[in-house]
């Protein structure tokens, strides 16, 4: 009699054993197979994503979206300004010298005096680049979005 008991209680507990080892290899994506238990393993959701989708936002190298460029050291800064269309930008001469905002199109073209600025309102979407008549290697654009 004693002895049938414990030959239950380890019967038992080996079914605890595989039960446990099913749903260990079914939690390892194995196929989950059914070792007459009656009850089927409900495998446990524990698959791992294979790529990280890491968020990088691309940073747009020397742009900003402010609406005011630095005329200093000969060179117009931001050198890349994207604003929404309707955007008053404003140009201010940090320089001792006299310069000039020259849209390459013609849709603007201001001389800008030394601490003086010069102000234009954007509204048609599109790319302007821009420079100056005076020192020619100074160029820039504004991207109107
Ligand atoms: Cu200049």
């Amino acid at each position: 009699m004693q002895k049938h008991i414990t030959a239950t209680i380890t019967k038992a507990w080996w079914s605890l054993l595989t039960v446990g080892l099913v749903l260990t290899l079914a939690a390892c994506g194995g196929a989950p197979s059914t070792t007459g238990t009656g009850t089927t393993p409900t495998a446990a959701p524990t698959a791992t994503p294979t790529a990280n989708p890491t968020p990088t936002p691309t940073p747009t190298t020397a742009s900003s979206s402010g609406n005011s460029v630095s005329i200093m050291n000969f060179s117009f800064s931001p050198n890349s300004l994207t604003v929404k269309v309707g955007t008053k930008v404003t140009w201010t001469n940090h320089d001792s010298v006299t310069h000039t905002v020259t849209a390459d199109q013609g849709a603007f073209n201001s001389p800008v005096a030394p601490g003086s600025s010069f102000s234009f309102t954007f509204t048609k979407a599109g790319t302007y680049a821009y420079h100056c008549m005076i020192h020619p290697s100074m160029t820039a654009m504004i991207i109107v979005q």
